[in-house]
């Protein structure tokens, strides 16, 4: 080019809208500051949707839920050193649950980084993350975004999804290029998650298996809800008249009120069931690891179908590994189902039903009393109308006994509408959660929270408030963690797990004009929880619940240590 020719240029700010723009990724979850806000503003201005939050930590549970619904990764964008660690729980929490997120941030300068010699916000991000991501990767040049970008989205959504974290310093922003030949290195990512057929010999062993089982049972997890394979997995789940077990986040897959479905008999089915077909779920903690007490006596075989080959015999021999992607799993299943298939012995059928029937039966009572202040099943019982009249309303669920007793109580009817704690149990994910849903689906949510689970988000009211939310949360207000009665009988500090008595939640949400209510009563619940799905209002009621309702830990208490020393 001769002297004095005027090219068009890009720079990096610009590279990495297009990248994203390109891979059709339309939302960045973020917090502004420096190096990145710019970027921020600069993406709005090309018409991405940029969502900022108050915390990086919530930004990130945005993004990770965003890529669980969507099956895109989601993105959060932080600053460096101390956003990007604020931002890390989130990505780790993505990894740990499969859903796909990239963490997108900013750092300082390598040169100064990497000789300790204290820039601003200095710390070595990438090797930090990289033991709790699936994929990490820095970018040093613009011509390398589109690479960049490439790898970190195929990183997190092909083969088991996950989070990756991309490390972009500061000085990558401002390097500009010749436009074309930027344009030219964006790379445009072609089936970014690949089909995994399932070779037609594991297929086979796991129908034989399943066939000749005389108690059957299929567990689906949120990896069957991830994968959006939901008519093959009705139909097989019909087809085969095998009953079924939905984990906390696979609830409503198939409608937890469907004849075949155990999630009521939950004891009773893990005990008695002599084969067992995992569908996206592992045999963690969540699943007593696939032994112990709750699996009782009789022999159990296994069949797991996963995306992941070595999640096989993790835990316990799987007679049958079936690895592949559920969608073309479950499809083949069905094709072999197709020629031919018996039910179930009607003995296991009609034992499993039965032990639904008398379960439901004995909670329902609990869920029409009128107490006030509340306890849990006369809160839970108003709330579990609201989504059977609204089955698209999304339930973001977090807590211990809140979270445990409205797992139990409040039936799902469709897909990927329950989003809760997930495999950590982790508290914090309510608000962002939250709001990536409502984003991304456009349905109303409600958010059933336990005081202390909403007070780790709790600021994202504002958010919620900014960005005119169709959100509803409701806080299971009981003076604490677990209960709100524990006495510190030895100076005048509160007792550890108790907060102030009768707070009022409610006023938070007034105070960035959002509608606040105080519900001490079922019927006052009702009204108020009605009223904000109707108006689509973002709304915030305090929810009165008896402090001695609830017990510690929820359904895990078994989980805690004991002191033999401890004073009776
Ligand atoms: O078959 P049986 O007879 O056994 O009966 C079962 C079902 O068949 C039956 N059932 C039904 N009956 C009738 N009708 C229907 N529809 C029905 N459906 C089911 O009910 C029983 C129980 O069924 P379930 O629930 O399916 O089965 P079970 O046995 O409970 O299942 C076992 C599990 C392990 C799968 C299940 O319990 C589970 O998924 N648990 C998840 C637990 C979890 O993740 N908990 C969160 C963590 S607790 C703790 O760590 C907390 N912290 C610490 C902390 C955390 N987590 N994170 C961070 C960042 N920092 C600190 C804190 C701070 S909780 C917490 C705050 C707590 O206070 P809050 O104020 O927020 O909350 P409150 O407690 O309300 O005060
Ligand atoms: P839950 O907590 O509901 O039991 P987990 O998170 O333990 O579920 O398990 C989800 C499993 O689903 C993981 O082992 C993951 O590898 C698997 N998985 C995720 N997506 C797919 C998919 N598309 N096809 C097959 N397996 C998948
Ligand atoms: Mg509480």
């Amino acid at each position: 080019e001769a002297p004095g020719t005027e090219q068009e240029l890009t720079d990096g700010f610009h590279l990495v809208i297009d990248a994203l723009k390109l891979n059709g990724i339309n939302t960045i979850y973020n917090v502004p500051g420096i190096p990145i806000t710019d970027l921020g503003r600069m993406a709005q201005a090309a018409g991405l949707r940029v969502i900022s939050f108050r915390h990086e930590q919530n930004a990130g549970y945005a993004a990770g839920i965003a890529g669980y619904l969507t099956k895109k990764p989601g993105v959060c964008l932080t600053v460096s050193a101390p956003g990007f660690l604020n931002g890390l729980t989130a990505l780790a929490h993505a990894t740990t649950n499969c859903y796909p997120m990239i963490l997108v941030s900013g750092s300082s300068e390598r040169e100064i980084v990497d000789l300790q010699q204290g820039d601003y916000e200095e710390m070595d991000q990438l090797a930090i993350a990289k033991p709790l991501c699936k994929a990490a990767y820095r970018v040093l040049h613009a011509q390398d975004i589109g690479v960049g970008f490439a790898r970190a989205i195929r990183a997190a959504v092909s083969g088991r999804p996950g989070g990756v974290y991309l490390d972009l310093p500061a000085k990558l922003f401002g390097q500009v290029m010749n436009a074309e030949a930027g344009q030219k290195s964006l790379v445009k990512v072609i089936d970014a998650a690949p089909a995994q057929i399932p070779s037609p010999a594991s297929v086979k062993r796991a129908l034989d298996v399943l066939k000749a089982a005389k108690r059957p049972l299929i567990i689906l997890g949120k990896g069957a809800a991830y994968a959006q394979a939901d008519e093959e997995i009705k139909n097989f789940v019909e087809k085969s008249g095998v009953p079924f077990l939905p984990m906390s986040m696979a609830k409503g897959l198939l409608p937890d009120t469907h004849p075949q479905c155990a999630g009521a008999a939950r004891s009773t089915v893990l005990k008695d069931s002599d084969v067992v077909m995992l569908i996206g779920a592992r045999l963690n903690w969540l699943l007593s690891h696939g032994k112990g007490k709750s699996w009782g006596e009789s022999p159990k075989k296994f069949i797991q179908v996963d995306i992941e080959p070595r999640e096989m015999d993790s835990n316990v021999e799987i007679v049958a590994p079936v690895v592949g992607d559920i969608g073309s799993v479950v499809s083949a299943f069905n094709q072999a189902l197709a020629s031919g298939w018996t039910a179930p012995p009607a003995e296991w059928t009609k034992a499993i039903a039965s032990k639904r029937d008398e379960n439901v039966a004995k909670m329902a009572p609990k869920l029409m009393n009128n107490k006030s202040p509340m306890d849990y099943h006369g809160a839970l019982g108003v709330l579990k109308n609201v989504i059977k009249d609204h089955p698209e309303a999304i339930l973001v669920n977090e807590g211990a006994n809140t979270l445990d007793l409205a797992r139990g109580v409040i039936d799902m009817y469709r897909p990927r509408k329950r989003l809760d704690v997930g495999t950590w149990g982790v508290m914090g994910i309510g608000m962002g959660q939250a709001i990536a849903a409502a984003l991304e689906t456009g349905h109303p949510v409600l958010a059933v929270e336990g005081d202390s689970a909403f007070g780790f988000s709790g600021m994202e009211v504002e958010t919620i408030c900014r960005y005119d939310l169709p959100i509803c949360v409701v806080i299971f207000n009981n003076d604490g963690i677990y209960r709100g009665t524990d006495v510190n009988s030895v100076n005048a500090d509160p007792a550890t797990t108790v907060f102030v008595k009768g707070a009022r939640y409610d006023k938070m949400m007034e105070a960035f004009g959002g509608v606040g209510v105080n519900a001490t009563s079922p019927d006052e619940l009702k009204r108020a929880v009605n009223e904000a799905m109707a108006s689509r209002k973002p709304t915030l009621i305090n929810a009165v619940i008896d402090p001695a309702a609830g017990s510690e830990s929820g359904r895990i208490g078994n989980l805690n240590p004991q002191s033999v020393l401890q004073k009776k």
